[in-house]
Formats: structure tokens, sequence, C-alpha cells
């Protein structure tokens, strides 16, 4: 499996519950190495960027009202297969439905305050790392450790 970078974004319900340091723990002790990171409070136009896809749903400015309240912690985490596994250590959209274990699945109930973002497929996460990061902010870095965890 290729090698590839996902974005993943602690909206303002994780930060201001104080989660940021469990859910870093989770990528990290999957053994994803993090090439990014930055505390931020979204422009509305940043936001209406991100979420655009979503721009016709009723919840969509209740949904970027919600992202520009306050700081997020924006990332890029790599690795192999990062984009699928990061969907799969978030869970299901709606936290009720999303499994024990899961990030939403053990941190929230509400679909308006599921804790996480991270893109859903390759295009989409080449999309958001060029929306929310300058090149220069991104790390190439080869951990110490990267021997014991290949085969
Ligand atoms: P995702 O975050 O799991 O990729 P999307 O369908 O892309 O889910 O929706 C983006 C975000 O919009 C969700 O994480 C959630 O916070 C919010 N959202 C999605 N559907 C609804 C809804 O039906 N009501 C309210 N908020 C929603
Ligand atoms: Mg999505």
């Amino acid at each position: 499996m290729a090698v590839e970078r996902t974005f993943i974004a602690i909206k303002p319900d994780g930060v201001q519950r104080g989660l940021v340091g469990q859910i870093l723990s989770r990528f990290e002790d999957k053994g994803f190495k993090l090439v990014a990171l930055k505390q931020l409070i979204p422009s509305r136009e940043l936001a209406e960027q991100h979420y655009g896809v979503h721009r016709e749903r009723p919840f969509f400015s209740d949904l970027v009202n919600f992202i520009t309240s306050g700081p997020i912690v924006a990332m890029v985490w790599e690795g192999e297969g990062v984009i699928a596994s990061a969907r799969k250590l978030i869970g299901s959209t709606k936290p009720l439905e999303a499994e024990p274990g899961t990030i939403r699945g053990d941190l929230a109930v509400n679909i308006g305050r599921n804790v996480i973002h991270g893109s859903d497929g390759h295009e989409t996460a080449k999309f958001e790392i060029g929306l929310w990061f300058d090149s220069k902010e991104i790390n190439d870095w080869t951990p110490s450790d990267q021997i014991w965890r290949e085969e």
C-alpha cells in the first residue's frame, strides 16, 4: 500500500473539551507520522471552502458558524493507507452510530459536535492539505524507529 497523507482537524469542541492530547495519541499509537500541525481560528472564507461540498445542505451555516467559533488543531498525518485508516479511527459521522473504540464512538454523541474531521479520499486529502497548509509548513522527516514499523 502506498504512503499517503491526509488532513485531520480537531474541531472547536475537541479543543474546548481538552481532548487534543488523547486524539493525537491515537494517531501516534497507531503508527502514523505527524508531518504538520497548527492551531488556528478558521476564517469564514476558509471554512466555507473546506465544507464547500455541503454548501447546499440545510446544516451548512451551522457547520461554518461552529467551525469558526474557536481554535481548531489542523494536522497532516502520513503513512501507508492513512486516508482510509484515519476515517476508521475517527468513526461514523453520527457519533451514536460510531463504534466504541473509535474517536467519535468514544468521545461524542452529537453529529454537530463530533470532535474531529478527516479527509474522505485521495482527492479530498490533496485539496484539504493544500487549503489549510502552505507547503513550507509540512515537514519531510524519518522517525528513528521507522525500521521497527516495517516488515
Ligand atoms: P464527515 O465529517 O464524517 O466526513 P460529512 O458528511 O462530510 O461527515 O459532514 C461534515 C460535517 O457536517 C460532519 O462531521 C458533521 O459535523 C456535520 N453534519 C453532517 N451531516 C449533518 C446533519 O445532518 N446535521 C448536522 N450536521 C451535520
Ligand atoms: Mg466529510
